[in-house]
């Protein structure tokens, strides 16, 4: 299997704040072009940070689709494969993973669930006759055993012993992070025993400097074999930073087995604008003067490149220094450009304030729990500072932060209470309100009883009183009826 790795595009990058870049990546895209005709590989990978944000314009998501389209219309029998990096947006990649699917481009954006179930290792597996990719994009935190489970699936289907290829965009321990400063997004950093065992190659995306972990000393043969497995950055195809001054490649990697040797080239990118420190032999400026003829000269030798001064910092300096180099360069149109930020040389003025910075494994930084335990171990770099004094401030800030932590707490404890209290009134009052409206129902039941009641009574004594009457009137005819028949008795005897 035969693979282009590439990583690191940061796409619609703007830099030094003020220079946007898409005519260099275009330069670039040329030269992969041609690359991907000429070496015929079976896959383009590209590990991550294929835009500079979040959400790139519209523009820069034009040449992003324009050339890859372009370049699968090209190379119709290559795979592409493109997965997020900590740049990008995961999800805005993946939304449109589906229509680049269409295309055969895989696009993963998105970094499996930490507790994702089901067959979602599918999603991250490439199936090419020649081998297998696994396109694992961004993740942040420790993810061995989901990795080793793609992994073990792909050797269980894996009966021809086809090489098996890995990508991730991450900081690997042990790796060389020359140009990158503190901002490279996160300083979490791998062994690289978290990817699991089980690949021949480690695509790696995230550090710019093209690098195989383990042989910082092979970083500028264009050739070389390993034995699997083998990780790698291919690093950015520009110079994202303006530490960046090493030569920037495409790599090609060739594997022929599962467990096989691992051959990998170096392409070299020609850059549209090179990077250059003035003065030119690594000396300094001694005033202002002198770097204003010198980039004038400069100016005059080269059409376009970025450039960066080095003065000693006692030269003095006009205010207007900046402007004055800004006006030479607007004459090149924009071609050469600057980066204000002046590398200062020569002795400082106070050199215990503002001593030289210190240097820290990436790996020592992450893993330092204990702000303590960091400052033992790069208190060598601070001859000035005494250990005992740092380590009283730190016990002082710690009980500061556990006392804040404390009141923090109580004040919590404090508002629980008054809800509850709250709570509490609220309901005596709904238990009050139901009393009474209980008590109103129950009276107005009575009320109706009783009404009942004496309508009852009312309808009896009535009716007792048509009986008594009726009683009476039969009585009184009855008394009518004896009295006639009396009084016909007595005219018979007459
Ligand atoms: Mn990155």
């Amino acid at each position: 299997m035969k693979i282009l790795h590439t990583a690191d595009l940061h796409l619609g990058q703007i830099i030094y704040q003020n220079y946007e870049r898409s005519d260099e990546h275009r330069h670039f895209f040329r030269q992969l072009s041609t690359w991907c005709r000429e070496e015929h590989p079976d896959a383009l990978l590209l590990s991550g940070d294929v835009f500079d944000i979040q959400q790139p314009s519209a523009s820069t998501k034009k040449v992003f689709t324009d050339y890859f389209v372009s370049l699968h219309n090209e190379c119709p029998g290559m795979t592409i494969v493109i997965t997020a990096g900590n740049h990008d947006s995961a999800s805005r990649l993946q939304a449109d993973s589906a229509i680049w699917g269409c295309a055969g481009i895989h696009l993963v954006g998105v970094s499996p669930a930490i507790d994702a179930e089901g067959d979602w290792q599918e999603q991250y597996i490439v199936r090419l006759e020649q081998g297998y990719i696994v396109a694992m994009p961004f993740a942040r935190g420790e993810r061995r055993e989901q990795l080793q489970s793609i992994l073990d699936r792909i050797a269980a289907d894996n009966s021809e012993g086809k090489p098996v290829v890995m990508m991730s965009h991450t900081a690997v321990t042990g790796l060389d992070i020359t140009g990158h400063s503190f901002d490279i997004g996160t300083l979490e950093t791998q062994d690289t025993s978290a990817f699991g065992s089980g690949y021949d190659y480690l695509a790696l995306g995230h550090i710019h400097k093209p690098q195989t972990i383990g042989h910082p000393e092979d970083a500028m043969l264009d050739e070389v074999v390993y034995h699997s497995p083998v990780a790698r950055y291919s690093g950015s195809p520009l110079h994202v930073s303006c530490d960046e001054k090493y030569p920037h490649t495409v790599s090609v990697v060739e594997l022929d087995r599962r467990g096989g040797a691992v051959k990998i080239r170096q392409l070299r990118i020609d850059e549209l604008r090179h990077f250059y420190e003035l003065p030119l032999d690594g000396s300094s400026f001694a005033d202002a003067d002198q770097a204003i003829a010198a980039i004038r000269e400069f100016c005059n030798q080269h059409p376009s490149g970025y450039i960066r001064l080095r003065m000693d910092r006692k030269a003095p300096r006009p205010s207007d220094f900046t402007q004055q180099i800004y006006d030479i360069l607007s004459a090149t149109g924009d071609e050469v450009r600057y980066n204000p930020k002046i590398i200062e040389t020569g002795d400082e003025e106070n050199p215990s304030e503002t001593a030289a910075r210190p240097t820290f494994e990436v790996a020592t930084l992450q893993q330092m729990l204990d702000p303590m335990r960091f400052v033992e171990q790069v208190i060598g770099q601070f001859p000035q500072l005494d250990l005992e004094e740092v380590r009283e401030d730190f016990v002082a800030v710690r009980e500061e932060i556990l006392r804040m932590r404390e009141e923090e707490a109580a004040s919590e404890a404090e508002a629980a209470r008054k809800a509850e209290a709250v709570q509490k009134e609220r309901a005596a009052r709904e238990a009050a309100r139901e009393a009474d409206r209980e008590a109103r129902r129950a009276a107005k039941e009575e009320e109706r009883a009783a009404r009942m009641a004496a309508r009852e009574a009312d309808k009896e004594a009535k009716r007792a009183a048509r009986e008594a009457e009726k009683a009476a009137k039969k009585a009184a005819r009855d008394a009518e009826k004896a009295a006639k028949k009396k009084s016909d008795k007595n005219e018979e005897n007459v």
